[in-house]
């Protein structure tokens, strides 16, 4: 394999992968534009086995997406809708409560909390949906919104994001998704959700989030319009962030879904891509100690070959998640912990359900 690496011209990066040396902006973008999947692949293993070894994580999870309807509109989402437009919804506390509640039965440890940047619910709805998801499962962990609804929230509340934050976290909130990131680059932004918190505010609620030890995910949106250098300075962002907080757990490059958006013209991603995509965050992202091949949105078969490279966990069980699929995604709803396990024996590795924050509950 080294001589493969060699020849692909890649030897400089392998050694300062071997010596755990630091990537640069320059190595980043040589990763993204080689062609040679298996030697960026192969160098993305050092990484993730030297941080994780064999394992391979999943969660027994549920998702909530308690509304759709969204101000923001951006252009890669087909699941936002204008407030009053036939396919907008928004659930009650109560319904959100009997969400929870239908699902008792099962081994559920997290559930995941999202929606939209609503005009009109108030602060108070957040508050007790949170209170209202721990009264009726007191010990499931609530990871929930992005980082862009926070800033809502907070706008919403009068108050700062620490404030917030620190009331959303005595309400029950656990920790917090990667949602919102998309492409920090201001053109990205500018072109394709001109209404959306900024990059650098992105941030700032996450390294908010982490002063008050919450911790939180990250996300890149990629097979847009983005270009390979802005994707390089979105993980160049993330890693030195990380450098100020360590209060990252996961890194999640989410493979755009065009269908049903404004956007549709745009082809889907490929495999190579999604591969590539993982691989290339593995090796830059050293700070990071996770890397998830969603399988939502890159689908079970990929997600397990990603598990050589770099990814080292493949989210969850998940059920009703409504992003992907209004966007044209086509795996299915669920996957059990039973399949999640055969795929990940499969590829070789050693099945682990986690907690939220990455705690073993169970081997296999
Ligand atoms: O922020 C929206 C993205 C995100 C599309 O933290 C789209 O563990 C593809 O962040 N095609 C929400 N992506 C989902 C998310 C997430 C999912 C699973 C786990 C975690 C985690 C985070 O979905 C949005 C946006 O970037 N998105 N539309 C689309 N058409």
């Amino acid at each position: 394999m080294d001589m493969m690496v060699k020849a692909a011209g890649l030897g400089d990066i392998l050694d300062k992968v071997r010596g755990g040396e630091r990537l640069t902006p320059e190595d980043g973008l040589r990763l993204y534009k080689s062609p040679d999947l298996l030697s960026v692949g192969y160098l993305a293993n050092i990484v993730r086995e030297r941080l994780n070894g064999n394992r391979a994580y999943f969660i027994y999870n549920q998702h909530v997406n308690y509304s759709n309807v969204c101000t923001n509109l951006c252009k890669f989402c087909a699941f936002g809708k204008e407030k009053g437009t036939p396919q907008a919804y928004e659930m009650s506390g109560a319904e959100v409560r009997e969400k929870i509640r239908e699902r008792l039965a099962e081994p559920i440890t997290e559930v995941h909390v999202v929606g939209g940047i609503h005009p009109e619910l108030p602060y108070s709805y957040y508050l007790e949906m949170l209170r209202g998801i721990k009264e009726v499962r007191p010990e499931i962990h609530i990871q929930g919104f992005t980082c862009v609804e926070i800033a809502h929230l907070a706008e919403l509340a009068g108050k700062s994001v620490k404030e917030t934050l620190l009331e959303l976290k005595a309400a029950g909130l656990g920790s917090i998704p990667g949602g919102g990131a998309e492409v920090f680059s201001p053109r990205i932004r500018k072109l394709t959700c001109e209404k959306k918190l900024s990059g650098e505010g992105w941030l700032e609620v996450a390294k908010t989030a982490h002063s008050i030890g919450l911790k939180s995910n990250a996300t890149m949106l990629y097979g847009h319009i983005e270009t390979l250098e802005e994707r390089v300075e979105h993980l160049d962002a993330l890693r030195s962030a990380q450098d100020e907080t360590g209060g990252f757990m996961t890194f999640i490059p989410l493979a755009f879904h065009p269908k049903n958006t404004a956007m549709h013209d745009i082809s889907k991603t490929t495999g190579m891509e999604d591969l590539k995509n993982i691989a290339v965050a593995r090796c830059y992202l050293d700070n990071f100690p996770h890397i998830k091949g969603y399988w939502v949105m890159i689908g079970p078969k990929l997600a397990q070959v990603a598990l050589s490279f770099g990814a080292d966990d493949m989210d969850g069980t998940v059920k009703e998640e409504r992003i992907t699929q209004m966007a044209g995604g086509e795996s299915a709803q669920a996957l059990s912990d039973k399949e999640l396990i055969r795929l990940i024996r499969e590829a070789g590795r050693e099945p682990i359900e986690r907690d939220t924050l990455y705690n073993v509950i169970k081997t296999y």
